[in-house]
């Protein structure tokens, strides 16, 4: 707080809160957000407005009549990785599938041969562009993973990139230790001994290197096993760190029921899951992460069972799974028109899923909507109806941020 009362004030405004009342999205049209520190200080109608209008803050921002939403968090990428695998894409454009050219050699595999090479300097030289295509569409929180290291000194090296872009850019990075993503070339037919690996000396390493805010794994044919994942989660949770997963992608392994069990943060893809899994998700409050970036691009025909997700309450959250095989997305945005017009979610749906129900899938309760002790992350858009945020396809309306209650320039 300045001598002055709040450090900004946005007025000529319309808010989607997001958070949960009678109206769409918790919208207040013509409203006001004053902002003291990193913190919403107030929010409500202009009219409302403490003082009235006049009451001073150290600068006064005027909406032109737009809408701000919370700032977007992306809940679910593996924005660090070393080279392309465009040549990949062309050979499944000619027929063959991810888990065959996965079971190849190819895929996964072949990012680690790539991030292994790279410096941590050229990693983070990589990622900086794509992390910026976010932030130029008002993501203000970012999840990234490891899981193309696959050995100790590798896997800490990607996080150690992760953390410095949260370092050096003006948006919050969650990091995620994904050592159970595939099985590493030097471990082929000694998968038992990869997964002792990965509990004994990679997760320990990670947990004292603070490195990571939670634990994931891929819980598939072409991945881990159920038994291993839940070996891994129970490794994990002795060391007090929190678990998500890759769970029923490519077939139904029950691995959401299994991520449940173990009260995971959030269950991600879930193309394949069961009715079983859904009821158990609902119980212990994991978030479905839903990314159609990679259901689009591995022109998968299996639909998560959204419709079971809304009726048992379980919350859905869209994400980008930026990475280099199955979902090469630069853009947030186009998930919600993607998880409207493949996944019918309706647009409300769909921003909650970028901004309130991802908070929730990271465990990140100071964000996600606009209130009063909430971080001031926010984007302000050139829109005349919230809706707009799914319905453009490949248009950034983006016109401002403000990351932590720092105003951040979009550059374009
Ligand atoms: N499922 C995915 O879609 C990504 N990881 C996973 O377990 C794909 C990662 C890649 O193909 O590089």
């Amino acid at each position: 707080m300045t001598g002055l009362g709040w450090d900004h004030l946005w007025v000529n405004i319309h808010l989607a809160t997001m958070v949960p009342s009678t109206e769409p999205c918790g919208a207040i049209i013509d409203g006001a957000v004053a902002v003291t520190g990193d913190r919403i200080a107030w929010i409500g109608k202009r009219d409302d407005l403490p003082g009235g209008a006049s009451r001073p803050a150290a600068a006064v921002h005027d909406g032109g009549g737009r809408w701000m939403t919370p700032g977007l968090i992306d809940c679910h990428t593996h924005l660090v990785f070393g080279g392309e695998r465009a040549r990949e894409f062309e050979l499944r454009l000619k027929g063959a599938s991810y888990e065959e050219i996965a079971r190849a050699g190819g895929g996964i595999v072949s990012t680690v041969a790539a991030t292994r090479a790279a410096s941590a300097g050229e990693l983070l030289a990589a990622a900086r562009p794509r992390l910026d295509a976010f932030l130029r569409e008002g993501v203000t929180t970012i999840e990234i993973k490891s899981g193309y290291g696959l050995d100790t000194a590798s896997e800490l090296k990607m996080l150690r990139v992760a953390r410095r872009l949260g370092a050096e850019a003006p948006v919050s990075v969650v990091t995620s230790f994904l050592g159970a993503h595939a099985l590493p070339p030097e471990y082929a037919g000694r998968q038992g001994d990869y997964v002792d690996l990965v509990c004994t000396e990679m997760l320990p390493a990670v947990a004292r290197s603070g490195l990571a805010d939670a634990v994931d794994a891929f819980c598939e044919t072409i991945g881990f096993t159920p038994d291993e994942t839940a070996r891994i989660f129970t490794a994990a949770a002795s060391l007090g760190l929190k678990v998500k997963l890759h769970a029923d992608q490519l077939s139904d392994l029950s691995g959401a029921g299994l991520a449940a069990r173990f009260g995971a943060l959030s269950a991600d893809h879930l193309e394949y899951t069961s009715l079983d899994s859904v009821r158990a998700m609902a119980a212990s409050g994991t978030v479905a992460v839903l990314l159609p970036g990679a259901n689009y691009f591995l022109r998968e025909r299996q639909m998560p069972p959204v419709a079971a997700f809304r009726d048992a309450g379980v919350p859905i959250a869209i994400a980008s799974n930026c990475n280099p095989g199955s979902a090469p997305v630069l853009s947030l945005l186009l998930m919600l028109s993607m998880a409207a017009t493949l996944f019918r979610l309706t647009p409300e749906e769909a921003l909650a899923g970028v901004t309130r129900n991802a908070a929730h899938a990271l465990g990140l309760d100071d964000r996600g909507v606009l209130a009063v002790g909430k971080r001031a992350d926010l984007a302000l858009w050139d829109i005349a109806h919230p809706a707009e945020l799914a319905y453009w396809i490949g248009h950034n309306p983006c016109h401002a941020v403000v990351h932590g209650g720092a105003p951040r320039a979009i550059t374009t």
